[in-house]
């Protein structure tokens, strides 16, 4: 078999990156470890920032996003039992974000690939690569008990962060940059009005929370927990109850809880793998870096990754000069600053072990933020998302 681009991974990444090819008249086959209903049944991102809507727009899956998705001017940072808002829109010059699931996205995705009779494989569980140092890189996988080889051009490598990608890099060329954080965070999903119309990140000295949502009617709400932490230890009254402890007594008051319909711990990392280009095989998304969830920024970065590859491999197939040789630095660039700000985000809200001093300095920096118009703008020049 022969295609031009093989995408390894069909979550939002090698989805995105599938229909913009197409639609550029690039062939390309998927191959997924998972069955679709698996990828769809993780909750994970929910905002998304413009330049995301935009390449789901480009890749003309756009419809619903338009329809049901929820646009936000501001968000709310909360401590010391008072919420402060931050407008995004006036802040940034008259940009927003939109609430919109990362499920949504997919299913859109995958909707729109099946719609246009594309080749997706699910549940390949031994994809391998081969060559990809050279002109004519080769995929190899196991389908129905036969073996299957696909020669291509180019291998875009969207497999997440434990995928066979970047692990089939020679670790001799790849350097990792990383932080892990003393503590994760139980997410709890619900059909229940959400608390407030906004996002609330709350800095509590019980530690960090975060009131999100999927639309009007359910709600998406995180704690801070330790990292040995497992769901069973979390009831969903003892859920309801942490929650309401760390939020300021209005919201706390105001909390609709039900029963959950998803439960999840999630370890917060940051990492960096560099470079994201090795001859023919090219990394996006969390499979080549990873953030702490709290700026919201993987799916967005894995969609303007996915968006400079994309205008990368156009040029290249135009015969005109093309990106491919920039793509790794181009994207990097705008990743670190992204993994700046969530690091950042994520040291100012979170309760570190045994800080005095580092909780002292949370409390100044919250307090200039909310007072400092300059620090107000920054925080919402990075949360709407930098130009690539
Ligand atoms: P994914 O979504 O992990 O998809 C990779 C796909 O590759 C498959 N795969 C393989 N396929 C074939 N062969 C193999 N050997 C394979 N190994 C793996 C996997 O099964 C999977 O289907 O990576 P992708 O596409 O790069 O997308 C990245 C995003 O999923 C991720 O960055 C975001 O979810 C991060 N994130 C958030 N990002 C935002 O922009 N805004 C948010 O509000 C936000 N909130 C979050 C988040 C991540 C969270 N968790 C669980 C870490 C909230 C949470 C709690
Ligand atoms: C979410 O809705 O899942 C969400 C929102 C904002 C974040 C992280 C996760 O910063």
């Amino acid at each position: 078999m022969r295609t031009q681009v093989v995408i390894v991974g069909a979550g939002p990444s090698g989805l995105l990156l599938g229909q913009l090819l197409h639609r550029s008249g690039i062939d390309n086959i998927v191959l997924e470890l998972r069955s679709r209903e698996h990828v769809l049944g993780r909750i994970r991102a929910g905002v998304l920032e413009e330049l995301t809507v935009r390449a789901l727009t480009e890749a003309a899956v756009d419809t619903r996003l338009r329809r049901e998705g929820l646009r936000h001017d501001g968000v709310q940072l909360c401590f010391d039992d008072s919420r402060h808002r931050i407008d995004l829109h006036r802040l940034t010059g008259g940009k927003h974000v939109v609430v919109y699931g990362q499920t949504e996205v997919t299913r859109d995705l995958m909707e729109a690939r099946a719609a246009s009779g594309l080749a997706t494989e699910y549940e390949v569980p031994d994809v391998s690569l081969h060559d990809f140092d050279t002109t004519r890189p080769k995929v190899h996988y196991t389908r129905a008990g036969r073996s299957v080889r696909i020669e291509c051009d180019f291998i875009a490598g969207c497999d997440g962060f434990h995928g066979v990608c970047r692990a089939s890099v020679p670790q001799t060329a790849l350097r990792m940059y990383e932080r892990a954080y003393p503590f994760g965070w139980m997410g709890l999903l619900s059909d229940t009005p959400p608390v407030n119309d906004e996002l609330i990140y709350v800095n509590s000295p019980r530690g960090f929370a975060l009131c999100s949502m999927r639309s009007r009617t359910r709600s998406r709400y995180y704690v801070q927990c330790p990292l040995t932490d497992k769901v069973e230890d979390w009831s969903d009254a003892r859920f309801w109850e942490e929650l309401r402890c760390r939020l300021d007594r209005a919201s706390a008051e105001r909390l609709i809880t039900g029963p959950s319909i998803e439960k999840s711990i999630a370890p917060l990392r940051s990492v960096v793998a560099e470079p994201m280009r090795f001859g023919q095989l090219f990394l996006a998304g969390d499979a080549a870096h990873i953030v702490p969830p709290t700026g919201a920024k993987g799916l967005n970065l894995a969609a303007s990754d996915v968006l400079t590859l994309w205008q990368a491999l156009e040029e290249h197939y135009r015969a005109s000069p093309s990106g491919l040789a920039q793509y790794s630095d181009r994207c990097l660039s705008r990743i670190w600053k992204a993994e700046r700000f969530s690091w950042w985000l994520t040291s100012l809200l979170h309760r570190f072990p045994e800080d005095g001093f580092g909780r002292k300095l949370q409390h100044a920096e919250l307090e200039y933020l909310v007072s400092s118009e300059a620090a107000r703008a920054a925080f919402a020049e990075n949360y709407v998302g930098l130009p690539i």
